[in-house]
């Protein structure tokens, strides 16, 4: 089952159950306006079948504009958690290689912190590149959402943008490579229910479009994850709370090549089967 946060044409945003790929419920008439009621649930399935039930207006998706699906979390990100971001990473840096060598075999996972929940980008919106970067690239990665308890109760799809030159170039810049304006999309809504099983059998698809061209596709499977998502869950909560519940990106699988770097206008498509698409332009920043 699918939850979102939404917009309709009086611009209030609310909260929705997303039905079918055209329609969605409007939850706001049964008391949901925030989707961390349904987040922090004792069994959000249960409480989500019995609206599903309810007689509760039914939108048309082309008229509502979705919203992130965030609301007052943290976005963190784990990083070099698939064998390819490994790579890549200690490709582009000379003094810093042995860090991802070492962080990828290491039983504490890297965790950083990527976003406020109010600069996180909707499906449809700009994501940035910086203009003082001259290679950027998108992360497509799967995004767990976690309740106030460190409990996995959703998935999403997150775009963990990145500027190469910057991280490769000393990885003390990382938090200049990865955190300024619009470098994080969630989206398109949160798929709830779904086991780590399940999930670890969904692909995750990325193509880059440029004046109506691909100029990049490439696929992995959440199943190549090194790290299960317990763990990287119990180490974002050790010596830490989080009383909104926290979004954490689970690292990249996909790295275009070398040659590759993002332009203004580009568009970015991320499919996680299982959730849907994240789709968004790209802007300088
Ligand atoms: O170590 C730097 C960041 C890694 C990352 O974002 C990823 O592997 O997805
Ligand atoms: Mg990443």
């Amino acid at each position: 089952m699918k939850i979102c946060r939404f917009q309709d044409k009086s611009s209030q945003i609310r909260v929705g159950l997303v039905v079918d790929d055209s329609t969605l419920l409007d939850l706001t008439p049964a008391g949901i306006s925030r989707l961390h009621s349904l987040l922090e649930a004792d069994d959000p399935l249960v409480r989500l079948n019995q609206l599903a039930r309810e007689k509760l207006p039914r939108l048309a998706l082309s008229e509502i504009r979705l919203c992130a699906p965030v609301e007052q979390q943290e976005v963190w990100a784990a990083g070099v958690t698939y064998l390819r971001s490994k790579t890549a990473r200690m490709e582009e840096s000379d003094f810093s290689a042995t860090a991802y060598d070492k962080v990828y075999a290491a039983e504490r996972p890297e965790l950083f912190f990527k976003s406020p929940a109010e600069k996180v980008v909707a499906t449809g919106e700009p994501v940035g590149i910086r203009r003082d970067a001259r290679w950027n690239v998108p992360e497509p990665e799967l995004a767990l959402v976690l309740n106030s308890r460190g409990q996995v109760v959703g998935h999403t799809i997150g775009n963990d943008m990145s500027s190469r030159d910057i991280e490769g170039e000393n990885l003390l810049y990382l938090p200049q490579a990865k955190i300024y304006r619009h470098s994080c999309a969630l989206g398109p809504w949160i798929e709830m229910g779904a086991t780590e099983a399940m999930a670890r059998e969904w692909k995750i698809k990325i193509e880059i479009r440029r004046n109506g061209k691909n100029v990049f596709a490439g696929e992995t499977s959440v199943g190549r994850l090194k790290r299960r998502f317990e763990e990287l869950a119990g180490f974002l909560f050790r010596s830490q709370s989080f009383p909104h519940g926290a979004v954490l990106l689970t690292g990249t699988g996909v790295v275009p090549p070398d040659t590759f770097t993002l332009q203004e206008r580009d568009e970015i498509g991320i499919e996680i089967t299982g959730i849907g698409w994240l789709r968004n332009p790209v802007m300088l920043v």
